[in-house]
């Protein structure tokens, strides 16, 4: 059921993107925009469907900011890519942008993507005004250097820091830096139906969480074919994470009290939320 969902999600999302740029010019830049919207899990779109799902918002309202969610998503991994970044060739099982493309186009791609988030975000379909500005201004704090450049800010930081980042440390740079989108994902469904974000806000601070954990445990443990990216960069780095902080068995063991979190947030929903409890599971289960 949930992987079908994750499916249906995914499918519908890059619908929205095939959509409008058959529209757009046909320059290496929107080529490389397709490219880069392309081939992912699609996760935050998932979360934005179907906590507007649940509370009551028709999926096609909701496709919009579906869609700005990944095209932030996706800019930040082109970003993140970049030589002055990460410096990574190799993204969902694929040629990163800068490496198919170059610098420059992978710099635009990422403004692009950014500014067509937004665009999406004021489609009158999605609702009242009151409503498009109330996401715009939250992905507007969650992506930027109150949100995720303040996480990817403090990831730089650390490198020339002369010292390990402390547990609380770590946790606060990933809150931001993939928590906050995940964050802004979670609630988007409630926010859209102007209802209570905080069982969401709960369910999506924990999953964010987990999620990062997964992602440290996947750098150590996983397959790079899997994964579709190099594995194995922090540790060859000497970069504190959650499992060198906490240990390996140290690590899963909080990745899984995080999701009995998330699953317990949930409780106001009853089986309604049952995709969503499933999604929470499958953040530390996943292989890729
Ligand atoms: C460049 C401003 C700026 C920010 C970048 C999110 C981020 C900050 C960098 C990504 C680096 C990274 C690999 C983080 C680990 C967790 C993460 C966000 C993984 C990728 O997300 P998935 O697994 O990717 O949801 P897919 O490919 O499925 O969309």
């Amino acid at each position: 059921m949930f992987h079908q969902a994750l499916k249906a999600a995914a499918r519908d999302v890059q619908a929205v993107f095939d959509t409008i740029l058959a529209g757009y010019d046909d320059q290496p830049v929107t080529r490389a925009m397709r490219y880069a919207v392309t081939g992912g899990k699609g996760l935050r779109g998932f979360l934005v469907l179907e906590t507007a799902a649940l509370c009551g918002v028709a999926r096609q309202s909701a496709l919009p900011a579906a869609a700005a969610v990944e095209a932030i998503h996706a800019y930040s991994l082109v970003h993140d890519d970049l030589p002055a970044m990460d410096d990574d060739d190799l993204r969902r099982g694929r040629p990163t942008v800068h490496v198919k493309w170059d610098e420059a186009t992978a710099i635009l791609v990422g403004d692009a993507l950014q500014a067509l988030a937004f665009e999406l975000l004021s489609d009158p379909v999605i609702g009242p005004a009151e409503v498009r500005l109330a996401l715009v201004s939250s992905l507007a704090r969650a992506a930027g250097a109150q949100g995720m450049v303040l996480g990817q800010a403090l990831d730089i930081a650390a490198e020339t820091a002369g010292r390990d980042l402390t547990l609380e440390e770590i946790t606060r740079l990933q809150a931001n830096k993939t928590g906050a989108l995940i964050g802004w994902s979670g609630q988007a469904g409630a926010v859209m139906a102007g209802a209570d974000t905080g069982p969401l806000a709960d369910y999506a601070r924990a999953l964010g969480l987990a999620f990062q954990i997964a992602d440290d445990i996947l750098d150590v443990e996983g397959c790079a074919e899997t994964a579709g990216k190099r594995l194995r960069k922090d540790a060859d780095a000497g970069k504190a994470t959650f499992v060198s902080l906490l240990g390996m068995s140290g690590a899963k063991a909080r990745a899984q009290a995080l999701v009995d979190e998330a699953e317990a947030a949930l409780a106001p929903f009853g089986d309604r939320a049952a995709v969503l409890r499933a999604a929470a599971r499958f953040v530390i289960e996943r292989d890729k």
